[in-house]
C-alpha cells in the first residue's frame, strides 16, 4: 500500500535526524518513494516555547498494516535517541515519525487514528505533502489543498529550508 509519513525534528542536528529516519525505513520493511523538500517551521500546538522544527513528508509503499507500521516508526524513534517514556508530550524531540495516511485506510485503534487526526489542520504537514502530491485527499473525498487554503498564517510560519532528502538505495 501506498502512504505518507510526516517526519519533524527539533533537536541536535535537524536535518541528520530526518534523513536518518528516511535512511532507516528500508531495513524495517518500509521503502521510501519521493521526499519533499526540508521546511523550517514554527512549533504549533501545546507547547509553543521550544526550537523550530524541521519538518519533510515521505511517500512509502509497504505491505505492513497500521500497527506494524507504527510499531516499525517508533522502533526507529527509538533507535534514533527519542527517549519515548520520558519525554514532554509534544515537546522538543530529536525525531518524530507520523503516519499520516495510509491508502485508502480509515482506520482507529488505541494508539493510532489514520488519517492522522491533525493531517487537515497543519501547515507544516499540508505544505511538504502537497507538494508531494497536489490531488491528494482524505479518504472521505476530502482534498488537501482545499484544507491548506482555508488554514490562517498566523503563528504557523512554514519556510522552505533545502532540498529533498535523498531516497535510500
Ligand atoms: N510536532 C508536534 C508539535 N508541534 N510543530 C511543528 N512546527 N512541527 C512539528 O513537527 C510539530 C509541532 C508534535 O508531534
Ligand atoms: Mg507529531
Ligand atoms: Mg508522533
Amino acid at each position: 500500500m501506498i502512504g505518507h509519513l510526516g517526519l519533524g525534528s527539533n533537536v541536535g542536528d535537524r536535518r541528520a535526524n530526518l534523513q536518518a529516519a528516511v535512511d532507516a525505513l528500508p531495513a524495517h520493511g518500509v521503502e521510501v518513494l519521493a521526499s519533499s523538500a526540508t521546511y523550517d517551521t514554527e512549533p504549533v500546538g501545546l507547547v509553543l516555547d521550544q526550537p523550530a522544527f524541521l519538518n519533510a513528508c515521505i511517500r512509502i509503499e509497504t505491505q505492513l498494516g497500521p500497527e506494524a507500521l507504527l510499531d516499525a516508526c517508533k522502533a526507529i524513534e527509538r533507535d534514533l535517541g527519542r527517549d519515548l517514556e520520558g519525554g514532554v508530550r509534544h515537546g522538543p524531540r530529536p525525531i518524530d515519525i507520523d503516519l499520516l495516511l495510509l491508502g485508502d485506510l480509515d482506520y482507529a485503534s488505541k494508539r493510532l487514528v489514520l488519517p492522522h487526526e491533525q493531517v487537515t489542520a497543519r501547515r507544516f504537514v499540508l505544505i511538504p505533502l502537497l507538494e508531494l502530491d497536489f490531488e491528494l485527499a482524505t479518504p472521505d473525498g476530502t482534498r488537501l489543498s482545499d484544507c491548506l487554503a482555508v488554514l490562517p498564517v498566523a503563528g504557523e510560519a512554514v519556510r522552505r529550508e533545502g532540498d529533498p532528502l535523498t531516497l535510500p538505495g
